[in-house]
């Protein structure tokens, strides 16, 4: 078995974040065909911010909600705003996946309704952050890391507490929930060290139970 795709025990990084290290590796190749698939019909955009800045990661959605946003805010949605159609379905191999990680982290009956895709290409970041457009925040948030290495930023409840960096690599797993689920967040710029299968890229699929 090769060294990067050799599973390893549970990290607990907070009361309630748990990261899962290689759990999706045996899956990846499964995963980034169908993100293949999906962003073929909802295609990788870089959408503009109500700070009027076009972010620079890509981004796109699977599932009955999308995130998205633009000059009016950030929200969820049950259409495409690029192409007018309902998202595609989330592939079935995401919900396995999720629900398992949720399991693995104790979270019984996670049934996430929205996948947001990101893409990020060498230099893409992901600034300090919170994830609070989705209704319940007692639901757990699921994310899975494939291709290129990030330096994901672990910060406080308060924006002013400094992030623990923590590596993240291809088929990584975090569970959030509970008192860490609005912690906040980020990605540093990613450095151009291109993944032996996924080239130059990195992909993060982070499914959410929105609705
Ligand atoms: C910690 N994505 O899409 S995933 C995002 O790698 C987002 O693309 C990052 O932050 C990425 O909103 C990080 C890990 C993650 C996701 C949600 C969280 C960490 C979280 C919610 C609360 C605390
Ligand atoms: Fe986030």
């Amino acid at each position: 078995m090769q060294l990067d795709t050799a599973p390893e025990l549970p990290q607990a990084l907070g009361p309630q974040a748990l990261l899962l290290p290689r759990f999706a590796a045996a899956d990846a190749d499964e995963l980034v065909a169908a993100v293949r698939r999906l962003s073929a019909v909802s295609p990788f955009r870089h959408l503009v911010t109500p700070g009027g800045f076009a972010m620079s990661v890509g981004l796109t959605n699977c599932g009955a909600l999308g995130w998205t946003t633009d000059r009016r805010g950030y929200r969820y949605a049950g259409i495409d705003p690029e192409t007018g159609q309902p998202w595609p379905a989330m592939p079935t191999v995401f919900l396995r996946l999720a629900q398992t990680a949720a399991r693995a982290a104790g979270y019984d009956r996670f049934e996430p309704d929205a996948c947001l895709v990101n893409r990020y290409l060498p230099g893409a970041r992901l600034s300090l952050h919170q994830d609070r457009n989705e209704r319940d925040f007692t639901q757990p948030i699921v994310s899975v890391s494939l291709g290129m290495r990030a330096t994901f930023l672990f910060g406080g409840l308060q924006r002013a507490v400094k992030p623990a960096k923590i590596p993240l690599q291809h088929g990584d797993v975090l569970v959030w929930g509970g008192s860490d689920r609005l912690r906040y967040h980020g990605i540093m710029p990613l450095k151009d060290e291109p993944h032996p299968t996924l080239g130059g890229q990195r992909i993060n699929l982070t499914l959410r139970k929105a609705g």
